[in-house]
């Protein structure tokens, strides 16, 4: 039993270095009978799944008669990369120790498979240990939003803001390109290009002309652009002469429509009013702060309404500040 906590503490550590997203946070280990493991993990959507990494940093040792511990339940499904049902019964495991369900409809059900494989599948919460209770909370607390999400039937919503030290978005005449510097727009760049949708309100696709592709090199796919709000266009704007583009007038049905097309991970850039509307409807799952070493006095603020102290929306750092140039980048989750 000391293995096997040792070992499930380990996967867990080991999911935390993947990248949030469309994809849960997870990670695995393989754990041989003479209690010494070998982990692995999910790096991020279009990666490897855990279980396929960590046997494979097993090799060259036999995994046969292994036991396998996954923060998720393993896929059932053949999504970016095939079932991790499979590879686990491929290779050899006996036992399969799983800290949370899959709630993910085209993925879910993999521990029946391996069951009716003749897998021994035990999950953390049923051995009745204090310690399996705890390690079991803390998987779910890991992907809680992304479980959110999934269960919601909408995307994973990352939402980007660049502001001054003082928490402007733009200053009082409202012009707000390039509030960050050069190393902070190609990192924004990177995020662009992991999510398969971006969206904006009518008033920065006016304002702007934005194209909302992903200018980093490298990456053929670029994401969906998406405006909510209901202004037209003009004709010869970025967005109007995309084919791609989706509008929708109301939040809540575009969201179900974008996760119906297969959009899994939503990167919202603006305006200040639409980030608002979405942290108002606790739809913001991540969210992404470039911070740059600037005061705009009486500048432009987000038009979040927060009535009282208790009533603040809260957010935990999900990573230690990184300095970008001279400006800070932070990652934040909602807090679960
Ligand atoms: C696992 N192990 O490490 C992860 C799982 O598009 P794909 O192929 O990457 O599949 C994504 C879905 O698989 C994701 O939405 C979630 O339901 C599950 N994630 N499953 O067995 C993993 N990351
Ligand atoms: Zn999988």
């Amino acid at each position: 039993m000391e293995a096997l906590h040792s070992a499930t503490r380990a996967a867990l550590d080991a999911a935390t270095h993947g990248i949030r997203g469309a994809n849960p946070l997870v990670g695995a280990a393989v754990l041989w009978d003479d209690g010494t493991f070998t982990t692995g993990y999910h790096a991020g959507a279009g990666t490897p799944h855990a279980e396929p990494d960590a046997l494979r940093n097993a090799s060259p040792r036999s995994t046969a008669g292994a036991t396998l511990v996954v923060t998720l339940e393993p896929c059932s499904h053949t999504g970016r990369t095939g079932p991790c049902t499979h590879t686990i019964i491929d290779a050899g495991i006996t036992r399969a120790v799983i800290a949370s369900r899959d709630p993910n409809p085209p993925a879910s059900g993999g521990a029946q498979v391996l069951t009716e494989a003749g897998v021994e599948v035990i999950f953390l919460n049923d051995l009745g240990q204090s310690w399996a209770h705890e390690l079991a909370t803390r998987a779910h607390n890991l992907n809680a939003r992304w479980f959110t999400a999934v269960t919601h039937d909408r995307p994973f919503i990352t939402a980007k803001t660049a502001q001054s030290l003082d928490g402007c978005v733009a200053a009082r005449d409202r012009t707000s390109q390039w509030i960050t510097g050069s190393e902070s727009r190609a990192h924004a760049h990177l995020t662009r290009a992991r999510v398969d949708a971006i969206a904006v309100g009518t008033g920065t696709a006016l304002a702007d002309n934005p194209r909302l592709t992903a200018r980093t090199g490298g990456f053929p796919q670029q994401p969906i652009p998406v405006i909510f709000g209901s202004t037209p266009l003009p004709d010869g704007s970025h967005l109007a002469r995309n084919p791609r583009t989706l509008t929708y007038t109301e939040v809540g049905a575009g969201l179900r429509d974008l996760r119906r097309r297969g959009v899994s991970h939503l990167l919202v850039e603006g305006s200040p009013t639409l980030l608002a509307h979405f942290l108002q409807h606790d739809l913001v799952d991540e969210l992404h702060v470039y911070t740059a070493p600037l005061l705009l006095g009486d500048g432009v603020r987000s038009p979040l309404s927060v009535d009282t102290l208790a009533h603040a929306l809260k957010f935990v750092p999900d990573a230690p500040p990184e300095a970008l140039g001279s400006d800070t980048f932070t990652r934040f989750m909602k807090e679960v």
